[in-house]
């Protein structure tokens, strides 16, 4: 089946550029405020399952839709041969260069996708340009993609619509999400009966890409928490007077690898969801911009210390046990490393260490300082939530967007897992302990099921 074809067209700087980037989850399209940055039709491709599934053209604005529509007229033209006539005449006329550029994926019978900033007062100019569309007679689609809140001239946009396309649609294309993305689909299936098939199977595999990407990014999750529960840093020195400044650049190095692994995760789920320009320097407000050891992310994400009472009673850990004396020689929690935990953040960790330190007598002479695993019951909460709201960001965030901010700031827990039941805590707990422990079968047994609970919430 030949991917169904679509022209995003409306007047300069209406957001076409925008639609387009959205729509094939794109980020590489130039979009700029300037008028007049698209100044050839360029195909893109959403894909779906490793397919083409459906082609946009995006285009130039209208150039001279005045005498566009005077030329259509004058001759009597329409239909999309006319889009062919008037490239024959005007393609040699450099002044309608973009008008010639919108009108070739038009003579190629692409089905209308006109773009209005109806947040701006109507105008003549708009009303050739919908004329223009009409007399062509192509299956077209109105999209209002509003750039500002104003409400006021959206019902005057909304009458010259309907006397124009055969669908309207509301779709901003800076912040519209996948179901937003599926409904714009939905809207397209309705304007012309011939196409629908296609665009029916067109949704049906974009869906299933979906829900592809969610176990995918279960799994980078997972592979996440496995390898972070289980990692350490080690250090050989000659003696005791290495020992102090040789351990705090372990300590420092140990932090920054769990660090590094997190944010390998997250670059993993960006690529899953196309974002290759998605900078994870959030907004200054948003909990994602904070450090993974930050006391502000220890408050916000993680479990409550009841709920992480429970969770771990299944496994009889309990919270605030001692430090073991025979494993520790030196032992200080990664926080206190970073400079970060002041006041109240010590009552976070209570009275658990997030790491020790170990100091060894290595046989043949010197010392052998490790630190790591993670010991701490609330730190893979702690990651697993981290993950899933920057999943929660990156799934949604539009293509076309252009800055990074994203408002979550709360004193109380604003993580996923606070929210789940006793019941799947406890399930990512047993998860987690496996890890831990590394048993391999507990591990085997309990991944499946964590998983599936991760794809759930994703
Ligand atoms: N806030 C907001 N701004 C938008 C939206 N869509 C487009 N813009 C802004 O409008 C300007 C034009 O967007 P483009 O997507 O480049 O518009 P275009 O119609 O392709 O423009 P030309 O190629 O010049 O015809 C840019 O500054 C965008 O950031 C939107 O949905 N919301
Ligand atoms: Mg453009």
């Amino acid at each position: 089946m030949t991917p169904p074809l679509f022209a995003i067209i409306g007047h300069p700087n209406e957001g076409k550029s925008s639609v387009v980037s959205t729509l094939t989850e794109n980020d590489s399209i130039a979009i700029s405020s300037t008028p007049g940055e698209t100044t050839r039709s360029n195909t893109y491709d959403a894909k779906a399952q490793g397919k083409t599934i459906i082609s946009f053209v995006d285009t130039p604005g209208f150039q001279n839709p005045t005498r566009c529509l005077s030329w259509l007229k004058e001759n009597e033209l329409s239909g999309a041969a006319a889009a062919k006539e008037f490239i024959n005449r005007f393609s040699a006329d450099s002044q309608f260069h973009h008008d010639c550029e919108l009108m070739t994926p038009l003579a190629q019978g692409a089905g209308v996708i006109f773009v209005a900033d109806a947040s701006r007062p109507l105008s003549k100019v708009d009303l050739q340009e919908m004329e223009i569309l009409r007399l062509l007679g192509l299956p077209r689609a109105a999209i209002i993609n509003s750039k500002s809140e104003s409400q006021q001239n959206l019902e005057q946009w909304k009458d010259a619509f309907r006397k124009n396309f055969n669908a309207i649609r509301v779709f901003n294309a800076h912040n519209a999400n996948f179901t937003e993305r599926i409904g714009l689909l939905e809207t397209l299936k309705t304007i012309e009966q011939d196409w629908s098939p296609a665009l029916v199977a067109a949704i049906q595999a974009i869906n299933e890409d979906w829900g592809e990407r969610a176990q995918r990014s279960a799994e980078i999750i997972s592979g996440l928490l496995e390898e972070s529960l289980v990692f350490t840093q080690s250090k050989l020195i000659a003696n005791e007077s290495q020992s102090a400044s040789s351990q705090k650049k372990l300590k420092e190095s140990y932090r920054e690898g769990l660090i590094k692994l997190e944010k390998r995760a997250w670059a993993d789920m960006k690529n899953l969801y196309r974002h290759h320009k998605l900078s994870i320097d959030f907004d200054q407000q948003s909990i994602l911009n904070e450090d993974l050891f930050s006391e502000k992310t220890w408050q916000a994400m993680g479990l409550t210390q009841s709920q992480l009472a429970i969770a771990a009673s299944t496994i009889g850990a309990g919270i605030g046990l001692s430090v073991d004396a025979a494993l520790s020689g030196l032992s200080f929690g990664v926080f206190t490393a970073a400079g970060a935990l002041f006041g109240g953040g010590a009552a976070l960790l209570k009275g658990q260490e997030l790491s020790k330190m170990k100091v060894n007598h290595v046989p043949l002479g010197g010392l052998k300082l490790t630190i790591g695993p993670n010991r701490n019951e609330q730190f893979p909460f702690i990651l697993l939530d981290r993950a899933l709201l920057f999943h929660r960001v990156a799934s949604n965030w539009a293509h076309a967007k252009q800055e990074n901010t994203l408002e979550i700031d709360s004193n109380k827990k604003k993580g996923d897992s606070s929210n789940w039941s006793d019941k799947d805590r406890k399930l990512a707990a047993r998860f987690f302990a496996a890890i831990k422990s590394q048993r391999q079968d507990k591990l085997t047994q309990l991944y499946p099921e964590f998983n599936q609970l991760i794809t759930n919430v994703l």
